[in-house]
């Protein structure tokens, strides 16, 4: 039907569906959902309005997509053990917002963690509206790599926050919840874990779960969760009613049944004992990825990972022959960039994203690190021997990234293990 009516939105589709297949994906935000998850997604939910929550909607005929949000409502609640779950927020940056709001009044003051040390632009970057109607005030890690729980302390403190935020894009070690919880007790403040990246292995019971232990929890479900593209936030039953004021009408309209559809198969999905044997992978997976890095010279920022992403440092390359071939690279004749990585990396159908480290001297659309992870690689069947294989390569590349021979050879590799492990569609 689309192929017909719409040619040049069917080919692009095609087209991705072969890049997808063709390559390596280590960007840690993605992941290949199920087909039960796409055809929830593509189904004729999109039709209907259904403005409020169940059993209490301003629409009529509402009675099928009540059974949709219920069930994705209990399955998420007990997938986190949650008291309460708003499965509405259309993706991470609104349920942020919309915790924000139910929480805080304007002006308050957010403890949260600095974007150049794992954290994330809704924990109020500066760039971001939200950074002008809050006050955020930013912690950071320690040069071994953990949370500087003395300067958070401090801060808190100081400066009284109303609310103390955890959580990360790019950070690769665990969080002491219980730390954090403590250090908000002391100064009345509320807690709040943004968990987007790290849902899946916290749904799955190999990373250890806030839900229980703090205020309010935001996700999106399409990390490590492995749904559609889309947000949730579980929170105490003290709040729900707060959360779900500051979701609808605070900030949205029409709930995206469809998707909420698709992220009520995902929560089954993560339910069932298979997705603990794929969360467990993903973590033995970065672990092959981390030794195979390091054995080749690369230096992992925040010391190690602890969960599925790695954030290389590209300011410290390889020693020996490496480090000479990374300089001549690089056209300031210095290290090689994240973005000089990232298309080298591209050329051989390896796809990563750049990225900033620690108090990154360079600029974000061209920084000094490449952010990789394993979720994606792992949906195929990667195990620890092909992420051994995508290390040697991705060495391989970076220490020759202007060699076209050496990256045919990458290439024809990449295309042959993407071979063996196709995509279920
Ligand atoms: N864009 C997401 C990521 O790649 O981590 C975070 O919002």
């Amino acid at each position: 039907m689309l192929k017909k009516q719409d040619p040049i939105i069917y080919d692009a589709i095609q087209k991705e569906l072969e890049r997808q297949q063709n390559t390596i994906e280590l960007i840690p935000s993605e992941n290949y959902v199920s087909p039960a998850v796409l055809e929830a997604l593509g189904s004729i939910l999109t039709n209907k309005y259904a403005e409020g929550y169940p059993s209490n909607r301003y629409y009529g005929g509402t009675a099928n997509v009540d059974i949709v949000e219920q069930t994705a409502i209990d399955r998420a609640k007990k997938l986190f053990n949650a008291e309460h779950a708003n499965v509405q927020p259309l993706s991470g940056a609104q349920a942020n917002i919309a915790a924000y709001f139910a929480l805080l009044k304007q002006g308050e003051t957010i403890l949260g963690m600095d974007l150049s040390h794992g954290g994330h632009l809704t924990h109020g970057h500066p760039v971001t509206k939200i950074a002008k109607i809050f006050n955020f005030i930013r912690y950071k890690t320690l040069p071994t790599g953990e949370i500087d729980y003395a300067q958070l302390r401090k801060m808190a403190l100081e400066h009284k926050p109303r609310l103390i935020l955890v959580g990360f894009s790019a950070y690769s070690r665990s969080i002491n919840y219980k730390k954090i919880k403590e250090i908000a007790d002391k100064v009345n403040a509320y807690t709040m874990a943004d968990i987007a990246h790290i849902a899946g292995l916290i749904a799955a019971g190999v990373l250890e779960n806030p839900v229980p232990l703090f205020d309010a929890v935001t996700s999106t479900t399409h990390k490590t969760l492995r749904g559609p593209r889309g947000g949730v936030i579980l929170c105490k039953k003290q709040f729900a009613a707060q959360i779900d004021k500051s979701v609808f009408p605070g900030l949205q309209g029409g709930p995206h049944e469809h998707n909420i559809a698709a992220k009520a198969v995902a929560f089954r999905e993560a339910l069932q004992p298979e997705f603990k044997q794929y969360a467990e992978q993903i973590l033995k997976n970065a672990k092959a990825l981390e030794n195979v890095l390091k054995q080749n010279g690369f230096t992992i920022a925040f010391g190690t990972t602890e969960n599925h992403l790695l954030l290389i440092d590209l300011r410290n390359p390889p020693a020996g022959p490496l480090r000479r071939s990374f300089s001549e690279a690089s056209e300031a004749g210095k290290n090689i960039s994240g973005l000089e990585a990232q298309t080298a990396l591209e050329d051989v159908n390896i796809v990563c994203n750049k990225n900033m480290i620690p108090d990154d001297p360079r600029q974000p659309l061209d920084p000094s690190g490449i952010r990789l992870g394993t979720p994606a690689m792992t949906t195929r069947g990667f195990k620890e021997q092909e992420f051994i294989l995508v290390g040697k390569m991705i060495s391989d590349c970076l220490t020759s990234p202007k060699d076209p021979q050496v990256k045919q050879q990458i290439l024809e590799q990449v295309k042959n293990l993407t071979k063996k492990f196709p995509l279920p569609y």
